[in-house]
């Protein structure tokens, strides 16, 4: 394909893109650098906590090649999802539950992936006998090294990827292919002296620009980590019972996002009550949450974070539907709801804990109760 045929059919893919709700769209090569060795050493450091995938798709993740072979181009999407203006106050109304902007909406696997489909068609039928690729989120990739390269924004230093006049709350998705095309420019860095993000982090889980250790982060807290959160982090997560936002809200750069119309990402959550949520059961849970990313922590996930919110809340009149919450079938529930009974009461409530647990036989909720055990006596 000669230069002036391979620029004409890549502007035609982008107003293709564009068409189908993509904002942003640029190709890189197919080469990691730098990214690829920061990977081995963030491994190394344990930074990736219990997300075993990540470890076992090094090789993959460092060297595109292996996940297509002969891949000489990627082409990076954006895709954005800012549907509302969230600042900081939410912390004070520790009663509502706290969910992270991405997911207030339909699940954005099942919004993209369709997409993402209907251009690897186009692209099938342009470039007859091409191999393709397409991912978001759970490929064996690293997708915001690529899309820094692709020219889409800059890795800022809470690890996120941003753009001048576009900020960063919005999504990544790729097609991996044969084709070869000419590489977009990369995106060059414009955090300067700026570190409101490593400053606002309420668990310094950036430890240092630009590199973030996974276990402290509250995103995976809260819906990475399957088990029991550590109690060092449980006080820092506040009200937020699905990822966090915080790095990204203070971020200068983001009073540029222009808010979405795509459809599938208005807000359609309402204010959730801590209190309501306790109390919901497996088919309440299954409705309410059919087709949000919030299903994929299931109730045990969603309940256990609930749990440490309601700790937070300060709101005694949490106590009695707590107390039930100890009958829960769930040991993973019972745990944080022993600890959530310890923050917002006193020693009177030690009594009730062990009646209630008499016949506890689960370790984690043992442990728990020796923890509120000393901390009340
Ligand atoms: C694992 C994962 C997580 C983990 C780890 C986050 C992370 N920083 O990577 C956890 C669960 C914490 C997480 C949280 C979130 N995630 Co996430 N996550 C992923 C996933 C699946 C893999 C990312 C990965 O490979 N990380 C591994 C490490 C090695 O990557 P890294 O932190 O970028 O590490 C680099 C730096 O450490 C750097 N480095 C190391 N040392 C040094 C030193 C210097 C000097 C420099 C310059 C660099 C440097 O090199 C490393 C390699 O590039 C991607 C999807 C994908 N397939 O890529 C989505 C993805 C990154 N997540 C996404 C989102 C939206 C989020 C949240 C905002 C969700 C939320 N609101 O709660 C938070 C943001 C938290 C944060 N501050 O980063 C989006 C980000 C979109 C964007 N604009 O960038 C992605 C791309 C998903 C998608 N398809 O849209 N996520
Ligand atoms: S998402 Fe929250 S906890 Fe994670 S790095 Fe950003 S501010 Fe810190
Ligand atoms: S808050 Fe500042 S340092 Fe952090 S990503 Fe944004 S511009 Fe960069």
């Amino acid at each position: 394909m000669n230069s002036v045929e391979n620029k004409k059919k890549l502007a035609d893919l982008k107003s293709f893109a564009e068409s189908l709700g993509f904002d942003g769209f640029g190709v890189a090569r197919p080469q990691l650098g730098a990214a690829g060795e920061k990977l081995g050493e963030w491994l190394d450091a344990g930074y990736d906590g219990e997300m075993a995938y990540i470890r076992r798709g090094e090789e993959k993740r460092k060297n595109p090649d292996l996940v297509l072979e002969g891949v000489q181009s990627i082409l990076c999407f954006r895709t954005n999802y800012y549907t509302m203006e969230k600042d900081m106050s939410y912390v004070e109304h520790r009663d509502i539950a706290d969910i992270s902007i991405y997911a207030l909406n339909k699940d954005y696997h099942d919004t993209i992936t369709p997409r993402l489909r209907k251009m690897e068609e186009k692209f099938q039928k342009e470039f007859q006998g091409c191999r393709t690729r397409i991912y978001v989120d759970t490929g064996p990739i690293l997708e915001k090294p690529l899309a820094q390269q692709a020219g889409l924004g800059w890795i800022g230093k809470h690890t996120n990827l941003l753009t001048q006049g576009a900020g960063s709350w919005y999504f990544l998705s790729e097609i991996l292919t044969d084709v070869a095309f000419p590489h977009s420019q990369p995106a060059d860095d414009h955090c300067g002296t700026c570190k409101s993000c490593i400053d606002i982090c309420p668990t310094t889980a950036i430890i240092a620009p630009y590199v973030l250790d996974s276990k402290r982060c509250i995103s995976y807290l809260t819906i990475e980590l399957k088990g029991v959160i550590p109690v060092e982090f449980r006080k820092a997560i506040g009200n937020r019972i699905y990822g966090c936002d915080d790095c990204q809200i203070v971020c200068p750069w983001n009073s540029y996002a222009v808010k979405t119309a795509e459809p599938d990402f208005q807000r359609k959550q309402d204010a959730f009550n801590l209190i309501d949520l306790i109390q919901i059961s497996g088919e309440t849970f299954s409705k309410m949450f059919k087709g949000s990313p919030i299903k994929r922590i299931k109730r045990r996930g969603l309940l256990r974070n609930v749990a440490v919110a309601l700790g937070n809340s300060g709101n005694r009149q949490a106590i009695p539907v707590l107390v039930k919450a100890l009958d829960d079938e769930e040991p993973l529930i019972r745990a944080h709801v022993v600890w959530a009974l310890g923050e917002l009461s006193g020693p009177e409530m030690l009594p009730t804990i062990r009646q209630k647990l008499r016949d506890e036989k689960e370790e984690i909720v043992l442990n728990e109760v020796e923890g509120v055990t000393v901390r009340l006596s």
